[in-house]
């Protein structure tokens, strides 16, 4: 038996503006080519199917458009869904009847009754070889209340309820062969997190639960951290995200993994890398240059070559004055080259300091205007700001104070 684990697609993210869409659609156009290819009996998407509880309607459209795809050109795919942390429970739940009766399996809010979130996966001859305990992202006021264990901490405890009672109602389903795959979405303690794409988990002490909170299964596929990774056991994974959600993870490779089962014994795990759509350009790789050196490398910039999307560039430069211009000058550097620029970090060195410090004893209100623009200079550049700057600062404050604003 063949399961694909996937998790983490955030249909309908942006990043610093960029819409994914295009992304996505080749993801998802690789995944059922893989599907078909190598066979596989069930996928298991592991929450945060969309970036947002409320996904725009494009992002809905291609959801369901690659899940009627899948139906089409795999009638013997089994596919089971949960909601994750991003996904709006309610929302993934409400066609779920009218998925059902295409034999998919959503499972959006956890269930009050356990035995709603097992789901049996068939084998070629239809005869169920594995057991699907599909438990969904859970939040505090999802879980029951117990004592914690020694040394056990409250939340682990309330989350190792949950899926205790839930496994119970698996096993009570299974036949001595079958597989038991436990399904979740929520951040374990020792998973490395990808700092600046994933949303933290801040209530209820969910960040950090102990592995034990999760049931002994012959495979747990989990989604919520955006790095593929095993946490502690072999048999227990993370599947990260199919596509960078953070220009920080320019370098990692984005990956799903293929997962055989033998009868209940798990006989092995692979890693299909999921190809680039768009590649990020980090310029320089490490620090920052100044606006002249990183014109010049711009202009110099070798497009790519690979005939994908274009792709995005993130630069930083180091400004030792005000630069108003320099976007433009960047725009023009790269001409009709195909990039697409999607940050340009300003680093200020050697000067953060007096308008910090002078904040935190003098409240703001007691602050003449043009002292506000000195400090604020001051935090940046040596020096006082020049003149050109303010005169304009001060027509500004002219105007604010016409229109009856107090400045
Ligand atoms: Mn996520």
């Amino acid at each position: 038996m063949l399961l694909l684990h996937t998790a983490d697609w955030h249909l309908g993210h942006s990043l610093h503006d960029l819409d994914r869409h295009p992304e996505h659609a080749l993801f998802l156009a690789w995944l059922l080519d893989r599907l078909e290819e190598r066979r596989v009996d069930a996928l298991l998407v592991c929450g945060d199917v969309f970036d947002a509880s409320n996904p725009p309607a494009r992002a809905l459209a291609q959801w369901f458009g690659f899940l009627a795809e899948a139906r089409r050109r795999l009638p013997r795919l089994q596919i089971v869904a949960i909601a994750g942390n991003h996904d709006s429970a309610a929302r993934l739940d409400a066609p779920g009847p009218l998925l059902e009766a295409c034999g998919l399996r959503v499972v959006g809010g956890p269930r009050a009754e356990p035995a709603a979130m097992v789901v049996p996966l068939l084998d070629a001859g239809g005869r169920p070889a594995a057991r699907v305990l599909a438990v969904p992202f859970l939040r505090p006021g999802d879980l029951p209340r117990v004592e914690p264990g020694p040394g056990e901490d409250p939340a682990s405890a309330c989350v190792r309820a949950f899926y205790t009672r839930a496994a119970a109602a698996a096993r009570a389903q299974a036949g001595p062969d079958e597989a038991l795959v436990a399904l979740g979405h929520c951040h374990l303690a020792g998973g490395l997190s990808s700092e600046t794409s994933e949303r933290r988990l801040v209530t209820g002490g969910l960040e950090g639960l102990a592995a034990e909170a999760l049931p002994a299964a012959t495979y747990v596929a989990l989604g919520h951290l955006h790095l593929a990774q095993r946490v502690g056991v072999e048999h227990v994974r993370y599947a990260g995200s199919p596509l960078p959600l953070s220009l920080d993870e320019r370098t990692y490779r984005h990956q799903v993994l293929l997962v055989t089962l033998d009868g209940p014994r798990l006989a092995g795990i692979e890693p299909l890398p999921v190809p680039r759509a768009r590649q990020i350009v980090r310029l320089p790789e490490e620090g920052a240059l100044p606006p002249a050196a990183l014109l010049e490398r711009l202009r110099t910039l070798a497009p790519p070559g690979d005939g994908g999307l274009p792709p995005l560039l993130d630069l930083a430069v180091e400004l030792s004055a005000p630069s108003p211009t320099l976007r433009r000058e960047v725009e023009e550097a790269l001409g009709d080259k195909p990039f697409r620029l999607a940050r340009l970090q300003l680093r200020y060195p050697g000067h953060a300091g007096p308008a910090c410090q002078r904040e935190l004893c003098c409240p703001l209100r007691e602050l003449a205007p043009e002292e506000v623009l000195r400090l604020a200079w001051q935090a940046r550049f040596p020096g006082e700001p020049p003149e050109p700057l303010r005169a304009a600062y001060q027509e500004l404050v002219a105007e604010a104070r016409a229109a009856g604003e107090k400045p």
